[in-house]
């Protein structure tokens, strides 16, 4: 069982909000965290496909942890975005990488971190799919095995892949700024298939497509770049997230 786990049998579905070590100075991360704290969400996640810096990591994880009390949780890139202050990290295998960087030589590097630093590992399939006309960030950076917003039974096979690896659960991500989220379809087929939780994120800008996702098979919605530019659009996301 992991910390999804316990905090899903508190709540039915959950909201992390994801905030980006490199977006701001580490104070105004405590300050957005605290506000997203306000709106009801369930942890602050910390990542970003540009960060390099595990002391600005730290810095901003110190400075949430300052003024809130949610359980933080890292979503790294590399193993150099680890940081011994944090409660939790997903720990990621990006199943659809064509690279073996981001399947195990990231993982191999910082796993003797988190288990110095005793950070508590959530294990994660990571899979990125593609819905986007223009490429986001994640898939103009690393080489992937495409998956198509259409391609269910790909995501399918990667899902129930996780669960038989014995990982704890599965995140499926557009991408950060995606056009559109994952279909309701997408998410459907993959909870017909497997009982871990599952994690959406990627393009969800309003309660209603949230509760979508949710109603879909969802447990976990992600929100990264509204609440860098649109921060009050989550009020509504975690408004339908909270009472459902
Ligand atoms: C990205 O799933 C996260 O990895 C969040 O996506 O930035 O589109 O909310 P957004």
């Amino acid at each position: 069982m992991s910390m999804i786990d316990d905090l899903l049998q508190q709540n039915k579905k959950l909201h992390f909000s994801l905030i980006d070590p490199d977006k701001q100075a580490p104070k105004d991360a405590g300050e957005i965290a605290k506000i997203c704290e306000n709106y009801g969400t369930n942890a602050i996640m910390l990542g970003g496909t540009t960060v390099r810096s595990r002391k600005l990591v730290y810095d901003t994880v110190a400075a949430i942890k300052g003024n809130v009390d949610l359980p933080t949780i890292l979503f790294p890139n590399s193993a150099l975005a680890i940081s011994e202050n944090a409660d939790y990290i997903l720990f990621m295998v990006l199943l659809n990488s064509l690279e073996s960087k981001y399947r195990v030589e990231e993982q191999a590097k910082g796993a003797p971190l988190i288990k110095k630093w005793g950070i508590k590992s959530i294990s994660t399939g990571y899979v990125v799919v593609s819905t986007s006309k223009n490429p986001t960030t994640i898939e103009r950076r690393v080489k992937l095995d495409k998956i198509d917003i259409d391609d269910i039974e790909k995501a399918v096979d990667h899902a129930v892949y996780a669960e038989k690896e014995g990982m704890s659960c599965v995140y499926f991500d557009a991408g950060s700024g995606a056009e559109k989220p994952i279909s309701n379809e997408m998410v459907q087929a993959i909870r017909e298939h497997i009982e871990i939780p599952i994690i959406i994120g990627g393009g969800i800008r309003d309660g209603d497509t949230a509760k979508e996702k949710i109603d879909a098979g969802a447990d976990v919605i992600v929100n990264g770049t509204i609440i860098e530019d649109e921060r009050e659009l989550i009020r509504g996301i975690i408004e339908k997230i909270r009472n459902y």
